[in-house]
């Protein structure tokens, strides 16, 4: 129950005291609206009761919206808090003159300059707002929906703000309109009642209450988000080396067929970590060490000054199922590993590294897959774009031909060159083989689910054998002899390989099923395996209903 309630005749006070109300109180304070006599005391003393406590109470919950909102940005991993979202949409927006102004009154320090200016400029316009809402809640609440509306808008017109980057500043202003409505409830009674104790009292428990919960929530989102919005806000500011086309090779377009490029947010993504490890580029350090003759330890700027290549390679996922989604094609931008390697000067007698992440997972990798021509790399960059967060940002381990587990160690930190009766990586004590080379597959993704009418149809897919090559894929129906397919053309060895075959499909249901050959024309493996303990095995087959 709001205090109002416990104070008999103080809400309805001001038609209470026109009727005649007695009490001492409540006449000073109507004596007061009406201008009053020389009373100027019980005018200043409502003036005074209730202005500074509404300032109070409007920037308190101007600060509990920013709290909340800036934990729910945390949590949804955009950097869109409101203040945020307004100051990038305003540094778009400010004409260069003042632009130029800032850098030259703030120098380096103009980001700040701006946060504080805005946050000045919301906190006075949320203290007018808190002002106005002891007499009418909707007044005040007006100037926290327009506030809430332009940080909504803001962030919902940023180019990188995804589909989530508004929820921030719609819960930014839900909770500064909630805690506002608990302020001008609280102080109301203070309108015509300047001295009730208990008023004045609920508003110090109030005011307490609200910046201890404000505190609380801000803390709260620093433990659940990490610096999650600290990272997505480093990785957007980040400016790599671009590649030079992210062209792909001409592929097949049937409707339905998979893309040759894996968009990054359609890429598959596998890992142990049920919170993504937050690592700033500049707080990131990678020791290679162990058995070499020079230890290296590189700092992201470090990476950034070699030379950087850019390569297409589509990585798989041990635990992918026969015909399923686990694997994804991607350029990747990075540093060699075989040059760091060699400056770190491996010892002979090394078979292998074992990289670890910021979360502990481990993987071994043979040596010699990263020292040979297959360009094994540390790579930052993802189809154009710094690494997305879930995808190891900012550095991770992409080696052509081997499956995930066993070498694309995502929130890298360290390397260590080792022998493999040395160490056992994450996976290797759970059942999954130490080597993971992996294995020639082939998949069909068209027709797939859907109608087809009888006639010509196109039946698509993708083959892969990374590292060593796709020569050959067929298909057959119901069992019957194998036809050849016709291959897309193919980036390299390292890369899947898009499939199409024209069918001339007869009424009713039939059974596809694809096979692929090796570069040195070996079939792939129609015993059907399961995925552990180094990869399945088996020919993919679609039944098609034919209309
Ligand atoms: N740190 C870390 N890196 C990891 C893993 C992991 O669990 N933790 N999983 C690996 C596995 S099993 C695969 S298949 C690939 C998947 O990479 P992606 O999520 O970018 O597709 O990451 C590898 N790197
Ligand atoms: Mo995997």
């Amino acid at each position: 129950m709001n205090q109002a309630d416990q104070v008999p005749g103080a809400i309805h006070g001001r038609v209470a005291d026109e009727a005649g109300r007695g009490g001492d109180d409540a006449g000073r304070g109507y004596d007061a609206v009406r201008g009053g006599d020389g009373a100027g005391r019980g005018s200043s003393g409502r003036w005074d009761a209730t202005w500074w406590r509404g300032a109070v109470g409007g920037v308190l919950a101007a600060f509990a919206g920013l709290a909340a909102g800036s934990v729910v940005a945390g949590l949804l991993g955009t950097r869109q808090t409101p203040v945020v979202a307004i100051g990038s949409a305003f540094i778009d927006r400010v004409p260069p003159w003042l632009k130029d102004l800032a850098i030259a009154w703030f120098g380096t320090n103009d980001k700040t300059a701006l946060r504080v200016g805005i946050l000045t400029v919301l906190l006075v316009l949320a203290a007018v707002g808190g002002i106005l809402a002891v007499r009418r809640y909707w007044a005040g609440a007006l100037i926290t929906v327009v506030l809430a509306g332009v940080a909504v808008a803001a962030a919902a017109t940023r180019p990188d703000s995804g589909q989530t980057g508004f929820v921030p500043s719609a819960v930014a202003g839900i909770t500064a309109l909630l805690v506002l409505r608990l302020f001008s409830r609280r102080l109301e009674p203070l309108i015509d009642n300047p001295d009730d104790g208990v008023s004045r009292r609920g508003f110090l428990q109030l005011s307490a209450g609200v910046a201890i919960g404000t505190a609380a929530v801000a803390a709260l989102g620093r433990i659940v988000g990490g610096n999650r919005a600290a990272v997505a806000e480093a990785r957007a500011a980040l400016d790599l080396p671009k590649p030079p086309t992210l062209d792909p090779p001409a592929g097949v377009q049937a409707d339905g067929a998979t893309p040759w490029v894996t968009p990054n947010d359609d890429f598959y993504r596998i890992d142990t970590a049920l919170s993504v490890p937050q690592i700033l580029p500049s707080d990131w350090k990678l020791r290679i060490h162990g058995m070499v003759e020079r230890e290296l330890e590189l700092t992201f700027d470090d990476l950034l000054k070699r030379q950087v290549v850019h390569k297409w390679v589509t990585l798989t996922c041990v635990s992918n199922q026969v015909g399923g989604d686990l694997i994804g094609n991607a350029l990747w931008s990075g540093v060699l590993l075989k040059d760091l390697l060699n400056e770190a000067g491996p010892s002979t007698d090394a078979d292998a590294i074992q990289s670890t992440s910021k979360d502990g997972f481990t993987a071994g990798t043979p040596l010699s897959t990263l020292l040979d021509e297959r360009q094994s790399m540390l790579a930052f960059a993802m189809n154009g774009q710094p690494l997305p967060v879930e995808h190891g940002f900012p550095v991770r381990i992409v080696v052509p031909g081997l499956y995930g587990y066993v070498s694309a160690t995502k929130w890298l930190t360290d390397i260590e060159v080792t022998r493999f009766d040395q160490f056992d990586a994450y996976w290797t004590p759970r059942g999954w083989s130490e080597l993971g080379p992996i294995k020639l597959s082939s998949r069909i993704d068209v027709p797939f689910g859907k109608k087809v009418t009888a006639g010509q149809a196109t039946v698509a897919g993708v083959a892969w054998d990374q590292h060593v090559g796709v020569s050959k894929v067929e298909v057959r129906v119901d069992g019957g002899p194998w036809q050849q397919a016709t291959l897309a053309t193919d980036a390299s060895i390292d890369t899947w390989r898009q499939w199409h075959w024209t069918w001339d499909a007869p009424r009713g249901n039939h059974v596809l099923q694809v096979r692929a050959f090796d570069a040195k024309g070996n079939p792939q493996i129609e015993a059907s395996a399961p995925p552990a303990p180094n990869g399945s095995t088996g020919l993919h087959s679609v039944n098609v209903v034919v209309d």
